[in-house]
């Protein structure tokens, strides 16, 4: 490799300091393979990362038709040509040996090679038969935020008016649903108030629950070098371990698991008597401080101090940063998405931007970022429980307008309740009401919680699995159906970053064998199933990515992702592009919202708002009576106890997580050797303190428990607050002798064995990050000691 392994070691690279409010310079990242010189690589392709939120733009180089390297753009306002270790090196598993090249049907028990006639047939057979006997209700689809825009898009149309079901989500649901739930709650509508911009101008930058050196190494490499020049930021970290960013903090809070309302609801409290309010900001351009600031009259530092176990002092120090900042950005992840309280913690940072009146300036505004590459696009295109173009499914023209787009009934799109979310779409698998569930690029024998339950409930007999994946993954050894999808660099698309920029990604190189891009998957089964509209017309009209997304665009026209001032040809060559981008915005939009709200408007937001306690829906009778002019809304939480605490059995809270090296469940960076080298085996983390009573030392064997299950790994001491365990939840077993779940040979080593079955009213997101545990020693030969 010509860019080396040296990343490995140092994964953020050299230091190109500047000073606040001064670009950020250029520093190219390339990554080539073994011998080849840059100047023989024959053609560079456009493209972005697929491998986390940031959209890091790269173009991939090609040499005899083989993907051979990466190299960043240096044009792109994003990342400005720096990559990260999973960009530089990930691209190698396209190429792994496994790929899946064929369909596979089961047959006899047995998964066999076929022909793509043949495994399509057998979708369309069994979706028509279930129609005619059982309805749409009786067919999911579960997917992912990892497929293009135009996948999603065409998708979101078959599955809602093409079949006509309400059960479609992406795993979204275990991503970011709470991101948009949050702005949802907060604005109105789903998208990113800010701009990664902000972090250029940002006097204190304060991280909720976001580990972002490890999961969005490109954006750190961003905060590092205005640490490393001249007026540099200030920054707060919350989090139970002591990350990179909690080593690089002004102020570092370690709360217990699960309690971030209850400091969130100190440190506004805090801000308010010490009167750091920008009170015009609240009377113009909000509602609901009144009520705010009675729940959080009580919420002491001395009081949260109890409930999150951090110093009183400590909670002051960070309210008084919050307070004094200038220039306040807020980022909130996975530490506030997927623990308790979820939605409650990530509007309370909202409120906190707010009653700071810090939206909408340079350096002022909230990120409520997103995880995965694409995850932006599967909830704007409506697949996940959203209907396309952040309409509002309780709004009779917002389903009426969806209609005329589509050129179908009203009555076709179901909307008699929310879109179904994905922890209920397999609680009706289990049930036995879902009977088809077709899942595409996502692997969720590893990713959902409580996998012995998920394993038995795809393996029953009377659900029909389909699985599009590039690999056979643990969930694909457990489908009816398996479809090889071609993936980045092998297929043309767009796709979205957390901060609303649109790339374009063009195809590169053929994919192996027979497999075929998602789109034309998904274009093939809407063909052979005769979708038709409400004048006997094709339902779907393109077919192509880029008829595909000039579709969209006309589903996007006048929503707040709006993309009709964008095209191919505009997003090649130059630097991606932020929506909302139309005629009046040609240039795209740095930051959604100025001075005003408008999307919180009650006839255009997404959503009227839900309990942050019982999750129960807003009427739009009662939004209108609380906020007739669509101004931000102020919701208040009070803290609630987690549902699942310590005891004499379980002492510990145990957590899980990400590593840098490795991306979720490893189909990918487990088949790229310089990644796969950094962090071959799963581990726990447990501090030096706990270790020590328990006479543990680094490296011993250990077998974490829950209610619901166990894994095994080895023993890592590390800077998590006493108390605490953490379990990357990147292993599952695809690279170990049983395949797709434990068995005699393979102890149990997935996070989700362990995890919980429970999510946030609200957003439906399930929790990942607080659970009780028990950790008991194994002899090295695996027995417990
Ligand atoms: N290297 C790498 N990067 C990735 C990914 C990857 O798999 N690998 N995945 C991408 C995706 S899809 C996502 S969603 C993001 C996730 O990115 P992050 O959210 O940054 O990652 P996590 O490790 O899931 O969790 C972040 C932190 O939350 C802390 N935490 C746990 N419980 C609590 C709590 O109760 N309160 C608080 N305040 N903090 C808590 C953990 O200690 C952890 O450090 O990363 C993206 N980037
Ligand atoms: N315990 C615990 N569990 C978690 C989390 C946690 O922090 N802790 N985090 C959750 C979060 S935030 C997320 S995002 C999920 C991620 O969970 P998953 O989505 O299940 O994880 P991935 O490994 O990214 O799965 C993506 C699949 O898509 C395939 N794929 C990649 N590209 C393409 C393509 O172009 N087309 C098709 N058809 N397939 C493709 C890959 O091979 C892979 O099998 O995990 C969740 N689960
Ligand atoms: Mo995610």
């Amino acid at each position: 490799m010509e860019s080396s392994l040296d990343r490995i070691d140092r994964p953020w690279g050299e230091r190109t300091p500047y000073g606040r409010a001064e670009p950020w310079p250029t520093r190219v990242d390339s990554c080539l393979a073994d011998g080849v010189q840059p100047e023989a690589v024959a053609r560079w392709v456009q493209s972005a990362s697929l491998l986390d939120s940031g959209g890091d733009a790269m173009d991939i180089a090609v040499l005899d038709g083989r993907i051979v390297g990466v190299r960043g753009r240096a044009a792109d306002r994003v990342n400005r040509g720096r990559l990260e270790p999973k960009d530089l090196f990930g691209w190698q598993a396209n190429a792994a040996p496994d790929r899946l090249t064929r369909p596979l049907v089961r047959e006899d028990g047995e998964l066999v090679e076929t022909d793509w006639a043949t495994a399509m047939d057998r979708l369309v057979s069994r979706s028509r038969r279930l129609l005619d006997t059982h309805g749409p209700g009786s067919v999911g689809f579960y997917t992912t935020g990892q497929l293009f825009l135009e996948e999603y898009y065409t998708l979101a149309v078959l599955a809602r008016a093409g079949i006509g079901t309400n059960h479609l989500d992406g795993n979204t649901r275990l991503c970011t649903s709470t991101a948009a739930e949050s702005l949802k709650q907060s604005f109105g509508c789903d998208g990113q108030p800010a701009t990664f911009d902000d972090f250029d101008h940002a006097d204190v930058i304060a991280l909720f629950g976001h580990n972002i050196a490890a999961t969005q190494p490109v954006q750190w490499m961003r905060i590092l070098d205005r640490l490393a020049g001249s007026d540099p930021p200030r920054l707060l970290c919350v989090d139970p371990r002591r990350t990179e960013v909690a080593r690089h903090a002004t102020v570092h809070l370690a709360p217990r698991l699960g309690t971030n309302v209850a400091l969130l609801n100190a440190l506004l409290h805090e801000i308010i008597r010490c009167d750091r309010v920008d009170r015009d900001f609240v009377e113009a351009r909000t509602v609901g401080f009144e009520e705010l600031a009675e729940r959080v009259a009580d919420c002491t530092p001395a009081w949260a101090a109890r409930v999150c176990d951090v110093p009183a002092a400590r909670i002051t120090e960070a309210a008084e940063v919050l307070g004094g900042a200038e220039r306040l950005l807020s980022t909130v992840l996975q530490g506030v998405y997927q623990s308790h309280q979820a939605t409650a913690a990530a509007v309370q940072v909202n409120n906190l931007q707010l009653i700071r009146g810090m939206i909408g300036r340079p350096g002022a505004g909230v990120l409520q970022m997103n995880g995965q590459p694409t995850a932006q696009n599967t909830r704007e295109c409506g697949a996940d429980g959203d209907l396309p173009g952040f309409r509002n499914w309780q709004n009779d023209a917002h389903v009426a307008d969806l209609a005329r787009v589509w050129n179908v009934e009203p009555e076709t799109i179901p909307h008699y309740a929310p879109p179904t979310h994905a922890m209920q779409i397999f609680r009706h698998a289990e049930q036995g009401s879902i009977r088809m569930l077709w899942i595409s690029g996502t692997n969720p024998a590893v990713s959902l919680p409580e996998l012995a339950r998920i394993r038995s409930v795809l393996a029953r007999e009377d659900l029909f699995v389909v699985v599009q994946d590039l690999f056979l993954t643990e969930t694909a050894q457990l489908a009816d159906v398996v479809l090889p999808a071609a993936t980045w660099g092998e297929k043309t698309g767009t796709f979205t970053n957390a901060d609303r920029t649109v790339h374009l990604s063009d195809k590169a190189v053929e994919p192996p064998g027979e497999a075929r891009p998602d789109l034309e998957i998904f274009l093939d089964y809407a063909a052979r199933m005769d979708f038709r509209d409400k004048d006997g017309g094709p339902l779907i009209t393109w077919h192509d990515p880029e008829s595909a997304f000039e579709a969209w665009k006309r589903c996007s026209a006048g929503r707040p992702c709006d993309y009709t001032g964008l095209s191919y040809d505009r997003l090649r060559g130059g630097s991606g592009i932020q929506w909302p981008c139309d005629e009046r915005t040609p240039e795209g939009t740095r930051r959604l919202y100025g001075d005003r709200f408008d999307w919180a408007h009650p006839e255009v937001c997404e959503s009227y708002g839900k309990d942050l306690v019982t999750g129960a829906a807003t009427d739009v009778v009662e939004y209108r009576s609380f906020n007739p002019d669509g101004k931000a809304v102020l919701r208040a939480a009070e803290y609630l106890a987690p549902h699942e605490e310590p005891d004499e059995e379980y002492p510990f809270q145990l957590t899980t997580g990400r590593t840098l090296y490795h991306f979720h469940t490893r189909t990918k960076t487990g088949r790229t050797p310089q990644l796969n080298a950094a962090a071959p085996e799963v581990w726990v983390e447990v501090s030096a303190e706990d270790a020590r009573r328990l006479g543990l030392g680094q490296g011993d064997p250990v077998e974490v428990s829950t209610p619901r299950g166990s894994l095994q790994a080895r023993l890592r001491l590390s800077d998590v607050r006493p108390g605490v365990l953490f379990v990357p939840f990147h292993y599952g077993y695809w690279d170990t002798p049983s395949g797709s779940g434990p068995s005699e040979k393979t102890p149990p080593r997935a996070a989700n064995e362990t995890t919980i079955t429970d999510w946030d009213p609200a957003s439906k997101q399930p929790l990942f990050k607080t659970a009780a545990a028990a950790l008991t020693a194994l002899d090295h030969d695996g027995g417990t000691r």
